[in-house]
């Protein structure tokens, strides 16, 4: 252990840990802007570009980055000199002299770590100001929004981008003034391999990288009398839109939130907990019967099956697992089910045609946003699911309707789309999506009751876990992993031939609960585990936590689905992929 002194307080550390590890211990505040650890998902930007964390340190002449110097035994430390102060204030005032300070109308103002900054230290105008300043144009996709005006080249974005999720879309392009984090040859987002995740959005400290907002698109739909607007929420949304409107992290706001939604203007407010467990249902049919056929020596019946409900995931595996086309369920996204579902027999029950329906979906996640507006989930160009905002603009809306969400009643979604297992909200965490099927596909392979309901191997942060479960006879070889680098791995493995039953894949680290339309989370893993926990406990307060069990899914395959895997089924609720 190294023996460290900060401002005068002296503390231990163990070998390889930096200035900023040892301060953090201490609880001694040190501004940073490019850092970015999250040790639990091994997440690490190695910058060092800011500046802003520059600390004396005795013995050494020039001033050192806290976040990247090696902290030393009898290390001693000053963190608050006047030198200090004012090698800081001087790097705000150069990032300043070439950023647009057009606070009042940027989407980031108020959560920006650069304004934050700046207010902090009382920058009031930049000596640098009246130089060049960098300009390029605005590059707008159906999830995000670049805008490298406002870039500082922190790189978390390309971290993220290129370690995190190996996706390779993000990199620092040309050199000194030029320089800019930008896909190859400074195309548009849309033209490239972007899983449209939003992880680099969701560590953007600045305005440069932010969600696309459909917000207003929302209140025209409520404000149009021609139009029947429904709402459905997606499992994670209920774990952390609290957040951003002043409730304690780790509430579940489930019940305010559907009040709030009602108050909003929305005609009916449902679930996609109550679509992920018709996802289960088709899913967990599928996978039997691939299994069955498979086992019987089947050659077409392609195992493992992956899940296929995370749209940064799919888009993923269409362009870097090309040959791997027929491998994934063919069953839709709970978004995009719940928007067919939706569009056939809900409107059939109201009686109007699709056209006058309009779906909203809350997600945790941009990726929802391009997944609805992928051409095969229209008809005749009316798409499933209209709009999606995402939990950050839901709780903008909820602030700008000045609608007291705190002090809202728990209220109950309605009928018939709003009726959910406990096996539904557990699809926001890592390991999820595959429990959830698992219950399912337990029950109706065996016709057993099954006793343990968590299956615990399959919880928690790791990165790929590898689990073997028992479904009657049958010792299932089951692989679950959560960011797409951890996805490449896994199914590295099984192109290398690695016999696996079932994988769950989600893009985002720790799932929807950390995806990239959430509240932002600063680096702190231990918001992630909150929400996490909220979502485990609302599945273990359910009367029924078992997707087959949902009475309004029996209803609907009553009335009008037939059953799993039926032609209706098959022709509203499954998908295919494209190269
Ligand atoms: Fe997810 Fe979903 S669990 S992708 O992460 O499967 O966004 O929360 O809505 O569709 O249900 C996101 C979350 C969903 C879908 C569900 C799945
Ligand atoms: Fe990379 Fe995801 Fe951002 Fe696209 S959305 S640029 S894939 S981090």
């Amino acid at each position: 252990m190294l023996t460290v002194t900060i401002d005068g307080k002296i503390t231990t550390v163990p070998a390889g840990s930096t200035i900023l590890d040892a301060a953090k211990k201490l609880d001694v505040d040190i501004p940073t802007l490019c850092y970015l650890n999250l040790e639990d998902l091994r997440i690490n930007n190695k910058g060092a570009s800011c500046r802003i964390c520059v600390v004396e340190v005795e013995g050494r002449r020039n001033l050192a980055p806290a976040c990247a110097t090696p902290a030393s035994d009898n290390m001693v430390v000053k963190t608050n000199t006047l030198r200090v102060l004012n090698a800081r204030k001087t790097v705000l005032e150069l990032l300043l002299s070439d950023h647009p300070k057009d606070c009042l109308v940027c989407a980031k103002s108020g959560e920006c770590e650069l304004q934050n900054l700046a207010e902090k230290f009382g920058i009031r105008e930049s000596p640098y100001d009246g130089g060049e300043m960098s300009h390029y144009r605005k590059d707008i996709s159906t999830s995000i929004i670049r805008d490298m005006d406002k870039c500082i080249m922190c790189r978390r974005c390309e971290t993220m981008c290129n370690d995190v999720q190996t996706c390779g879309v993000l990199s620092g392009v040309n050199r000194g003034f030029s320089a800019v984090v930008a896909p190859a040859f400074e195309m548009n987002l849309a033209d490239t391999v972007c899983t449209n995740c939003g992880q680099c959005v969701a560590v953007c400290p600045v305005g440069a990288l932010v969600e696309h907002d459909h917000t207003w698109e929302v209140v025209d739909a409520l404000a149009n009398p021609d139009k029947v607007v429904i709402v459905q929420t997606a499992p994670a949304v209920r774990s952390a839109l609290g957040e951003d409107l002043g409730i304690a992290p780790g509430t579940s706001v489930t019940g305010k939130m559907a009040a709030a939604l009602r108050r909003l203007g929305f005609d009916h407010v449902f679930d996609t907990d109550f679509a992920a467990d018709l996802t289960i249902m088709e899913e967990g049919s599928e996978f039997l019967d691939r299994l069955t056929r498979h086992l019987n020596g089947d050659q077409t019946a392609k195992l493992p099956i992956l899940t296929s409900c995370c749209p940064g995931w799919v888009k993923f595996f269409e362009h870097n697992f090309p040959d791997m086309l027929d491998v994934p369920s063919t069953a839709k996204s709970p978004q995009q089910m719940f928007g067919a579902i939706a569009k056939s027999y809900y409107a059939e029950i109201l009686g109007i045609p699709r056209e006058k329906l309009v779906v909203v979906s809350v997600m945790p996640c941009l990726a929802k946003k391009y997944e609805c507006a992928r051409p095969e989930f229209a008809v005749d160009g009316n798409p499933d699911v209209d709009i999606v905002i995402s939990t950050r603009e839901l709780a903008r809306l909820i602030k700008r309707m000045n609608i007291d969400f705190a002090g809202l009643p728990d209220e109950d979604f309605d009928n018939p789309l709003g009726e959910s297992t406990g096996a539904a909200p557990i699809f926001g965490v890592t390991g999820g999506v595959i429990e959830a099927a698992l219950r399912t596909a337990y029950e109706l392979a065996t016709g057993e009751t099954l006793q343990k309901l968590e299956f615990e191997d399959l919880r928690g942060m790791d990165g790929v876990k590898v689990a073997t479960v028992q479904v009657g006879p049958h010792a299932l070889r089951i692989g679950v992993a959560h960011g797409l680098g951890n996805a490449r791995k896994l199914l590295e493995r099984v192109r290398a031939g690695e016999a696996f039953h079932a994988i769950e894949v989600m893009a985002c680290p720790g799932g929807c609960i950390g995806g990239g339309g959430q509240p932002y989370h600063h680096g702190d893993i231990e918001l992630l585990k909150l929400r996490t926990k909220v979502l485990y406990d609302e599945d273990a307060g359910k009367p029924l936590r078992k997707s087959h069990q949902n009475p309004y899914i029996i209803e609907l395959y009553e009335k009008f689905l037939g059953k799993p895997l039926s032609e209706k089924s098959h022709h509203l609720l499954h998908t295919h992929y494209f190269k």
